[in-house]
């Protein structure tokens, strides 16, 4: 009994060794000591790949590669608005958002209504934020914010000034 007892702790011991080296260690505790540094090194393997793709996550800003468009923040008489509201560019260009009259304006996005897969390299497009996706306000005419959209999905992105918001100050990028 007190040898049986002694197995168990032993064999205890090894299982909870394997455990702390990774969880596939502990699947294949029953194989050499020479399978563990395969089994870590086949979980580095994965850990490698997300932070490629994850540059997602915590991409570069991608600097723009084709045309930059021009779009002006107004406020006047006829109310609040992005001129023009709609935009068509290509994957690459980048738009330039210059303050013009009625601010602070500013030009945000909401994360639910963009491509998706396209937060973290908008983010890191925008140079100047004042909140996620959101950037500082512009506030004298002339002002301005230039976000690239290179290296984002294609799609449409709604956009819209924050201050304005209510007051119907919305617009969208398409990205071919
Ligand atoms: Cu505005």
């Amino acid at each position: 009994m007190r040898f049986i007892g002694q197995v168990a702790l032993i064999t205890g011991a090894f299982v909870l060794g394997a455990c702390g080296g990774s969880k596939n260690a502990a699947s294949t505790s029953d194989s050499t000591a020479a399978s563990a540094p395969a089994a870590s090194e086949s979980a580095a393997a994965p850990a490698a790949a997300p932070a490629a793709g994850g540059a997602a996550s915590t991409s570069a800003a991608a600097p723009i590669t084709g045309k930059t468009w021009d779009v002006k923040m107004v406020g006047d008489d006829k109310g609040y608005r992005f001129e023009p509201a709609t935009l068509t560019i290509k994957q690459g260009d980048g738009v330039k958002f210059t303050m013009v009259s009625g601010g602070p304006h500013d030009v945000a996005f909401d994360s639910t209504t963009i491509p998706a897969g396209s937060t973290a390299q908008l983010t890191a497009n925008m140079p100047n934020q004042m909140a996620p996706l959101q950037s500082n306000f512009l506030m004298n005419a002339g002002d301005s914010e230039t976000i690239s959209f290179a290296k984002v999905p294609k799609g449409t992105y709604p956009i819209h000034c924050v201050p304005h918001l209510a007051l119907g100050m919305k617009g969208s990028i398409t990205v071919q």
